[in-house]
């Protein structure tokens, strides 16, 4: 049976050229002359490889189109844009995605099996360019495939990375090994380099002073000393079903002089390359961190660069609409992906008041009116905030500004604060502690107009405790959108037996860009029939993950029976990798006490654990060890058979994470209450029917009233609870309020059963300490949860039942629903697709 593939009819034919018709003659032409001309290879010794190139260059050829119709459409009506700036994008591998998003997966299978080859092999040769840490970066690249798919004006930025995040790998003694990851070394073909667009940006230098003659008052004007040219790299967006393809703008860095001849004719070779180098070095490395600041200069100036190319962009494709200044916050919507961007907003200014001439109280209100900010986390460690000298020394007209901003902004406050300045200290732009630092999240708050958590209790958090103040101050400017995943990448793609399926009972594929459809599933929860293929789909996806552990792992794994247990997400004290390790030891000393016949009863299964430390993180590099060994010595113990494994993938990736959720059976949420501002894994695994082992935190929450709190497996205390639990850790001394069972557990560790004896001892120091996230207090909850997963893993009815009744309930976690949110409630956008051509001849 044939269902509709798109909801609008595709008019890739009719909008472009013959060359691009879509017959998969036409598409074997087109990939062949890429073959011959753009690698060039010729027919006879091309590769896979080489095929991966140049069918990726026909796609972008009919992205390119389209893009083009696209942004002469949304020029033409004058629409409202929104801007999104975020430092990372995890976009993850582009073919599949734009090829479903294209429907043009059959006619691409065709044409490949011509020249032999299968299109699922051909998207293997993609790497998965890494330029974001975790969560962050891909919410981003969510929302941008939500952008197109809706057919939304907008635009994302931001940085073209020379080198990734770091590939991990782990050495003979379980520790993580991080190597750079050179994603450019081959042409990287969805990415077109616009020479066109160069933009000058400057740092340090000083301020001038002089008066306006028009008005007599005072004006500045910055004299940068040094310049480094931003250059337009464009990633173009798909959208499923549509024609709308938008923009993804990510720049690097250029040096205004290539070489110094002088230097090089004087024989210093090295000298004469040095401001190369120097340029080249803004872009060229991602910072790996996750929900952690470096707070180093470089990072500084890639914050900078980012902002001041981005916002030059915005202006200028405003002006080429023949629009003044004063309209710019009704031509576009620029939100501020945490802190990283918040320079946007002096810079901004500054451009207001000292290029376009405008006075203060018209560039506050533009500057206001243009910005929004999006809160990522509560961590302290990850609340950025740059010192004074630093600021004043790169950016001194910036510094300047941001004081004039504080002056403003504490003038008002001054007015309600009863309490001997105290509020007025509080609520500073400005901090004076170990430094005098700018508190980022304070000025992204006063410079936007509206701000938001990304999920119900994280929003709740920032308004009662973190940003208590500022939320007294401006009660409308706070709001909560949750964050969601698309459905496109994360169940249409990667599970497509799963996508079948579901596509073949609701008779409609509607739910692939409307995902509430997929409550209509409810009615088939205890459906027999409708479970077992349900099962069935889950079994086949297992077994490709089965098959990639032996082959890159040489772990043998079982399949049917056993339960795969995951927990994949950045290592991380308050995630809580550790307490999960500590579980499987339990497990672990259970099993080898087990009689014979005991043994038979135990439920088989494969905890997996993924995710990588940021390099200067070592406690968590220590996880990452200890992880390792524990797996080790259980994979090894014959006493323990294929009864339990531990495994540890390598360097987790968008790419893997595509692997691992269809293949999940329970993924672990268990971070401490309060931690985690949202998670988005989670919403992943929901989507493709595994169940949630989770804490009372982040989105879990939001999973719970949506899928129905009996179908996930929540246990913990809340998050209002945490300081009381802390405080006693502190009054009492962890150890002595710590469960026997893990006292026993660490005493284990510390004799050197996983390792030397002293190995794990800061590690286990700080759980007998303080213990800041509450492991000791949650573990027997946490085994009590794990054992009834496994219990309930017996009763297949039961399983399935809360499987397709979390999948059912998993319509509200579409990024779509996210976007719609931001473009109501923050960018008021609309949507504007592009128009239809009432043909549906082929061409060429
Ligand atoms: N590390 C949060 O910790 C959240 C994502 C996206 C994070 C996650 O809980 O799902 O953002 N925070 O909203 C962050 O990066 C700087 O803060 C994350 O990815």
């Amino acid at each position: 049976q044939k269902y509709k593939i798109e909801k609008k009819p595709l008019l890739v034919e009719n909008l472009l050229s013959p060359y691009l018709g879509s017959d998969f003659k036409n598409l074997q032409k087109q990939i062949v002359y890429h073959l011959e001309h753009t690698l060039p290879r010729n027919t006879k010794t091309f590769q896979s490889f080489g095929t991966y190139l140049a069918t990726s260059y026909t796609i972008r050829d009919r992205l390119l189109q389209l893009s083009h119709d696209t942004q002469k459409y949304y020029n033409e009506k004058k629409v409202k844009q929104a801007c999104y700036i975020s430092i990372e994008y995890l976009m993850g591998r582009f073919l599949r995605n734009a090829v479903l998003n294209l429907n043009l997966e059959e006619k691409y299978e065709q044409a490949l099996a011509g020249f032999g080859y299968a299109l699922e092999d051909i998207y293997d040769e993609e790497q998965d360019p890494a330029l974001g840490n975790g969560g962050l970066g891909r919410l981003a690249a969510c929302f941008l495939d939500t952008l197109a798919t809706h057919n939304y004006p907008a635009w994302g930025y931001g940085l073209r990375y020379n080198y990734g995040l770091f590939r991990q790998s782990i050495g003979s003694e379980g520790e993580q090994v991080e190597k750079t990851d050179v994603w450019l070394q081959f042409p990287y073909p969805f990415m077109v380099e616009n020479h066109f667009l160069r933009i000058p940006i400057g740092f340090y230098g000083s301020i001038e002073t002089y008066v306006d003659e028009k008005t007599k008052g005072t004006r500045f004007k910055w004299h940068p000393s040094e310049y480094v040219i931003a250059q337009a790299n464009d990633i173009l967006i798909p959208g499923y079903g549509t024609d709308n393809t938008n923009t993804l703008r990510l720049w690097s860095c250029r040096p205004i002089e290539e070489l110094d001849f002088d230097k090089f004719s004087l024989g210093d070779f090295k000298g004469a390359s040095e401001n190369r180098l120097n340029a080249e070095n803004i872009t060229n490395v991602l910072y790996p961190n996750d929900n952690e600041v470096a707070g180093k200069e470089l990072r500084f100036k890639q914050q900078y660069f980012l902002v001041a190319a981005t916002l030059h962009d915005i202006i200028r494709r405003l002006k080429e609409q023949k629009r003044t200044i004063y309209e710019l916050p009704d031509f576009a919507a620029v939100q501020l992906n945490d802190t990283h961007p918040t320079l946007a907003i002096p810079e901004l200014l500054r451009i207001l008041l000292d290029e376009e001439m405008l006075t203060w109280e018209e560039a506050w209100d533009i500057t206001q009116r243009t910005f929004s900010y999006t809160n990522h986390t509560i961590l302290p460690e990850a609340l950025e905030r740059w010192p004074v000298k630093l600021i004043s020394h790169l950016l001194p007209r910036h510094m300047q500004l941001i004081e004039a901003i504080n002056w403003k902004f504490l003038e008002k406050v001054r007015k309600i604060d009863k309490n001997n300045g105290e509020l007025t200290k509080k609520m500073s732009l400005i901090e004076n502690s170990w430094d005098t630092l700018v508190r980022m999240a304070w000025l992204a708050i006063v410079g936007s107009h509206k701000v938001n958590g990304v999920s119900g209790i994280h929003t709740n958090i920032l308004k009662n405790i973190v940003f208590q103040d500022f939320h007294s101050f401006y009660p409308n400017k706070f709001v909560n959108v949750t964050n969601g995943v698309t459905p496109r990448r994360w169940l249409h793609a990667c599970n497509p037996k799963l996508s079948e399926l579901i596509t073949s009972t609701l008779k409609s594929n509607d739910w692939i860009y409307d995902l509430a459809h997929l409550s209509k599933l409810r009615e088939y929860a205890e459906n027999e029939d409708f479970q077992l293929k349900w099962a069935a789909i889950k079994t086949f996806n297992k077994r490709k993950l089965q098959a990639y552990v032996k082959k890159e792992l040489k772990i043998d794994i079982g399949c049917d029976g056993v339960i795969y247990d995951i927990q994949i997400k950045r290592i991380h004290e308050y995630k809580r990798q550790l307490m999960n390790v500590l579980a499987s030891i339990h497990f672990y000393l259970k099993i080898k006490k087990m009689s014979k016949e005991e043994k038979t009863k135990v439920q088989k299964r494969v905890s997996f654990i993924a995710g990588k430390a940021a390099p200067g993180y070592l406690v968590a590099k220590k996880i990452i060890k200890l992880i390792n060994r524990v797996s080790n010595v259980i994979n090894n113990d014959p006493e323990i058979g294929d009864l339990f494994k531990v495994v540890y993938l390598p360097n987790y990736s968008v790419t893997l994470a595509e692997l691992l959720i269809p293949a999940t059976d329970v993924s672990e949420h268990i971070s401490t209450p309060g931690c985690e501002a949202s998670g988005t894994s989670n919403m992943k695994f929901v989507l493709n029917g595994g169940l949630i082992l989770g804490t009372l935190d982040g989105a879990n929450l939001e999973i719970m009233e949506n899928s129905g709190e009996e179908n996930v497996f929540a246990f913990g205390i809340t998050s209002k609870e945490v300081p009381q639990v802390k405080q006693r850790n502190i009054e009492q001394g962890a150890w002595n309020l710590m469960p026997e069972e893990l006292q026993s557990i660490l005493g284990i560790i510390e004799e050197g059963k996983f390792g030397e004896a002293d190995e794990f001892r800061g590690l286990l120091e700080e759980l007998k300490g303080v213990d800041r996230y509450i492991t000791g207090h949650d573990f027997i909850p946490y085994i009590k949860e794990l054992e009834n997963v496994m219990s309930t893993y017996q009763k297949p009815h039961k399983w399935w039942k809360m499987s397709i009744l979390g999948c059912a309930g998993s319509g509200w976690l579409s990024s779509d629903r996210t976007i719609k949110e931001y473009a109501e409630k923050i960018w008021g956008i609309k949507p504007c697709p592009l128009p239809k051509i009432e043909s549906d001849k082929e061409l060429g």
